[in-house]
């Protein structure tokens, strides 16, 4: 099996997604759309906290296609990566019988938003094609959710501001699978722009467009191919002691809290985690501040070092790397031609995202391989476009 990862680009799965459809369904489809995965940069675990996070968009996609079928049943059929097929069959809802959360799992992503879809919608068939990993910490969940939202938008003609549609996906997640996730993931799924990442204020919900001229660097991302299998309450405790220094504090978010304010919250005798988790939400928030300033002025050994920082906090203060993630970080750490690595996503599993000069990639891919203790996959990022309607 080779180990680097390659998208196959949305041509390719829209070509597979409309011949499944053509002989499921037995007519053409008549909308199509994709959305990327994403890779976060810097800003981990404070999308939550009103705070900055610096994401782009991937070339891994989920392309979906699909038609009206004026049956009242919405049926859908999902192609993974590995070819293997996931069904569901539910109806679309109505005022007195809206849609709820249930099985299979995997639907309640489809589900949410055709339920926070605007207007409503009648009956449809799709077929969903990824080859955004699941479960990497890529946002493959998101991915799937804007896909959806915009194929929807195909086919109805009714569409919202970008910002809107953002919120709506994310409102779905909360609803329907029930993970309490920031605006992160959504929002760049929704606005990723080629070539650029996006430093977005998870406040204002405004964003600007940072060019990634990176020169001789090139931004690695090392999947662990590892996702432990935690009880699931991790997420939502870490969102609730932040939300517990904040209240704490008398503020609507940790967003305004300052290095001061840790002091006032160990006056007040709070946890051991809460404090830890509020100094690496604070801290955070002024690295990817500072990222997105240092990038522009193209000062990447400063970038670097608060990558290693932004790492050393997840694993440490916020408690949400593993020793597969601290193990490739240590392996590159101080290796020939790299400037910094770290976590990225939510963590417990998934891929460490590395600055690091072109000419080594082929070398340090080698020295993971060689000692990293599991099985890695390598991408290098290319940072790609949003959400779009694509032409049939
Ligand atoms: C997950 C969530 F969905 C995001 O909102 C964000 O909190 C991320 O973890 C951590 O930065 O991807």
């Amino acid at each position: 099996m080779s180990n680097e990862l390659s998208a196959k680009g949305e041509r390719v799965l829209l070509q597979q997604a409309r011949e499944r459809f053509v002989a499921a369904f037995g007519s053409a489809p008549t909308a199509a759309a994709c959305a990327p995965g994403r890779v976060n940069l810097i800003g981990e675990h404070i999308d939550y906290c009103e705070g900055f996070v610096l994401p782009v968009a991937l070339p891994f996609v989920t392309v979906v296609v699909g038609a009206l079928n004026n049956t009242g049943e919405c049926n859908v059929i999902s192609i993974l990566g590995s070819g293997e097929e996931l069904k569901a069959s539910f109806l679309a809802p109505t005022a007195s019988s809206p849609l709820k959360p249930g099985t299979p799992a995997w639907a309640n992503y489809v589900k949410g938003v055709v339920a926070n879809f605007p207007g409503g919608v009648s009956g449809f068939d799709a077929v969903i094609v990824t080859d955004v990993p699941i479960g990497s910490g890529l946002s493959s969940s998101a991915s799937i959710e804007v896909a959806i939202f915009t194929l929807l938008e195909g086919l109805t003609g009714k569409t919202v501001g970008l910002v809107e549609k953002a919120k709506l996906c994310q409102k779905a997640e909360h609803e329907f699978p029930g993970m309490p996730c920031g605006i992160m993931d959504q929002y760049i799924v929704t606005m990723g722009k080629k070539d650029h990442a996006l430093l977005i204020d998870c406040r204002s919900l405004e964003s600007q467009h940072i060019p990634m001229e990176l020169g001789d660097l090139a931004v690695l991302v090392t999947n662990t191919n590892v996702k432990h299998q935690l009880t699931g309450s991790e997420y939502p405790t870490r969102r609730a002691q932040c939300q517990e220094a904040a209240d704490r504090l008398g503020l609507p978010s940790l967003r305004g809290a300052t290095i001061a304010d840790l002091e006032k919250l160990k006056q007040q005798n709070c946890s051991e985690d809460v404090l830890k988790r509020a100094k690496h939400v604070i801290e955070e928030i002024y690295r990817t501040e500072e990222v997105g300033r240092v990038m522009k002025e193209k000062n990447f050994q400063r970038v670097g070092e608060l990558f290693y920082q932004s790492h050393d906090s997840l694993s440490q203060l916020m408690e949400v790397s593993c020793p597969e993630l601290d193990q490739v970080v240590d392996i590159l750490r101080g290796a020939p031609g790299v400037y910094g690595a770290r976590m990225t996503g939510g963590g417990f599993g998934g891929c460490v995202v590395a600055l690091v000069e072109k000419n080594e990639v082929e070398n340090l891919k080698k020295r993971v391989l060689s000692s990293y203790k599991g099985t890695p996959t390598f991408f290098v990022s290319q940072p790609s476009e949003g959400a779009k309607l694509l032409k049939l």
